[in-house]
C-alpha cells in the first residue's frame, strides 16, 4: 500500500491526483491540505478517509471541525498544520501541488522526515532549490516531477542515467497570445488570458502561460532538477503541446515524451514511479495529427522570458524577486487594477529595485518575498505601471 499526503488536494493537481488515487486499490490517502475550500475538502475526507487534515484558513479549519465531527479526521491548521500534514508519519510520499511560496517549509520539513516529494509547487525549487537539492541528496529520498515539461525530462533519462545531457529541450505552448507583438497586448484583460489553448489549469497558472513567466520559472526549476546549467536549456514553441519536452544527449540522440495533454498521466508516473500503469484517456493519434510545428520563443514581445533568464543567471534571492513580484503583478491584474503589460513591467521594476542577497537561507527568502510585495505595493501606489 502506497501512503500518500496531498498538499493542494482541492485544485486542479490535487483533484487528478485523488482520482488517479482512486483508481489504483493499492494507494491509500494519509493526508491532506487545502487553503480554504472546506466543502470540496469534506466530501474528499468523506470519500478517502485521510488521518490528518489542514486547512490553511483558520476559520474555514473551525467550520470544518464542525462539519466532519463524526469522523476521527484530525483537523490542523495555519503553517504549524501544513508542516504537520507534510511529516505526518503514516505517509510515505508527498505530493506538493499547493500555490505559491507557502509550499518550502514543508516540502524540507518532509524531506527530513524521509518522505519522497512529488512536486507540482515550481516555486519550491524557483526559490529554494539551492536548499532543497543538498537535502535530498543528504536524506536519500525521491523528487519526482509532476509538472508536465520536468516528468518528460525525467522520463526521457530513464534508462539514460551517467550519459550526459547536453541539452534540454523544454518545449512551450507559446499560450493564447502566440504571434502577438508588444503593442497587440496592451489592452488584454483577464478573460482574455485566461483561455489557454491546450491545458485546463488554474488561474495564476494560466495567466503565467500566457506571459511566458510560466515557462521561465519551468528553466528555473529545470536547472535543479537535472543539474544543468542554463545554456543547456533551449525553450522551444511547439502550439500543440503534444511533445512534453525533449533531451539532447552528448552523442546527438534526441529523446522526447509525447502524449496527449494530459496531466494524469505525470501525476500517475510520480505516484507509481518507476512503475508505469494502465490509464483511460485520449491516445495520440499521429497521423490524424499531421504535424507538430515548432518556433523560437520571442522574447522582444514576450519579455517575461528575458527577465526570468535575468533572474535564474543572477541567482541567489533574485529568482524569489522575480517569482514574488509576478505573484503580486497578476493578482493584482486579475483584480482590473494592473494592465497586461504592467506584470512584467512591474517584476523588472522590482528586480531592478531589491538588492542581491547571496545563497539566501528560508528566513532572507522569505525576507526577499515580503520586501518584494512591500516595494510593488509603494510602486504602484506612486503611479508605477
Ligand atoms: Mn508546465
Amino acid at each position: 500500500m502506497k501512503k500518500i499526503a496531498i498538499l493542494g488536494s482541492t485544485g486542479s493537481i490535487g483533484t487528478q491526483a485523488l482520482e488517479v488515487i482512486a483508481a489504483n486499490p493499492d494507494m491509500k490517502v494519509t493526508a491532506l491540505a487545502v487553503n480554504r475550500n472546506i466543502d470540496l475538502l469534506e466530501k474528499q475526507v468523506r470519500r478517502f478517509h485521510p488521518e490528518i487534515v489542514c486547512v490553511y484558513d483558520r476559520t474555514a479549519a473551525e467550520d470544518l471541525r464542525v462539519k466532519i465531527a463524526d469522523t476521527p479526521v484530525r483537523v490542523v491548521s495555519g503553517m504549524e498544520g501544513l508542516v504537520e500534514t507534510a511529516v505526518h508519519p503514516g505517509s510515505e510520499l508527498v505530493l506538493s501541488a499547493v500555490v505559491g511560496m507557502i509550499g518550502i517549509r514543508p516540502a524540507i520539513e518532509a524531506i527530513r522526515e524521509g518522505k519522497d516529494l512529488a512536486l507540482a509547487n515550481k516555486e519550491t525549487l524557483v526559490t529554494a532549490g539551492h536548499l532543497i537539492l543538498p537535502l535530498v541528496r543528504e536524506y536519500g529520498v525521491r523528487l519526482l516531477p509532476v509538472d508536465s515539461e520536468h516528468s518528460a525530462i525525467f522520463q526521457c533519462l530513464q534508462g539514460n542515467r551517467g550519459s550526459r545531457i547536453d541539452k534540454i529541450l523544454l518545449t512551450a505552448s507559446g499560450g493564447p497570445f502566440l504571434g502577438r507583438k508588444k503593442e497587440d497586448l496592451v489592452n488584454i484583460q483577464p478573460e482574455d488570458a485566461l483561455k489557454h489553448p491546450n491545458w485546463v489549469m488554474g488561474r495564476k497558472i494560466t495567466i503565467d502561460s500566457s506571459t511566458m513567466v510560466n515557462k521561465g520559472l519551468e528553466v528555473m526549476e529545470a536547472k535543479w532538477l537535472f543539474d544543468v546549467s542554463y545554456d543547456q536549456i533551449q525553450i522551444v514553441i511547439q502550439p500543440q503541446s503534444v511533445i512534453h519536452s525533449a533531451v539532447q544527449f552528448e552523442d546527438g540522440a534526441v529523446m522526447a515524451q509525447l502524449g496527449c495533454p494530459d496531466m494524469k498521466i505525470p501525476i500517475q508516473y510520480a505516484l507509481t514511479y518507476p512503475e508505469r500503469r494502465p490509464l483511460a484517456g485520449d491516445r495520440l493519434d499521429l497521423a490524424k495529427l499531421g504535424k507538430i510545428t515548432f518556433f523560437a520563443p520571442d522574447p522582444e514581445n514576450f519579455p517575461a522570458l528575458k527577465l526570468a533568464d535575468r533572474a535564474g543567471r543572477t541567482g541567489g534571492n533574485m529568482p524569489t524577486v522575480f517569482n514574488a513580484a509576478n505573484e503580486a503583478a497578476v493578482a493584482r491584474f486579475l483584480n482590473h487594477e494592473l494592465s497586461y503589460p504592467g506584470i512584467t513591467d512591474s517584476i523588472a521594476a522590482a528586480m531592478n529595485h531589491i538588492r542581491r542577497v547571496d545563497d539566501p537561507d528560508l528566513s532572507q527568502i522569505l525576507e526577499t518575498e515580503a520586501e518584494t510585495r512591500d516595494f510593488l505595493q509603494s510602486f504602484w501606489e506612486n503611479g508605477g505601471k
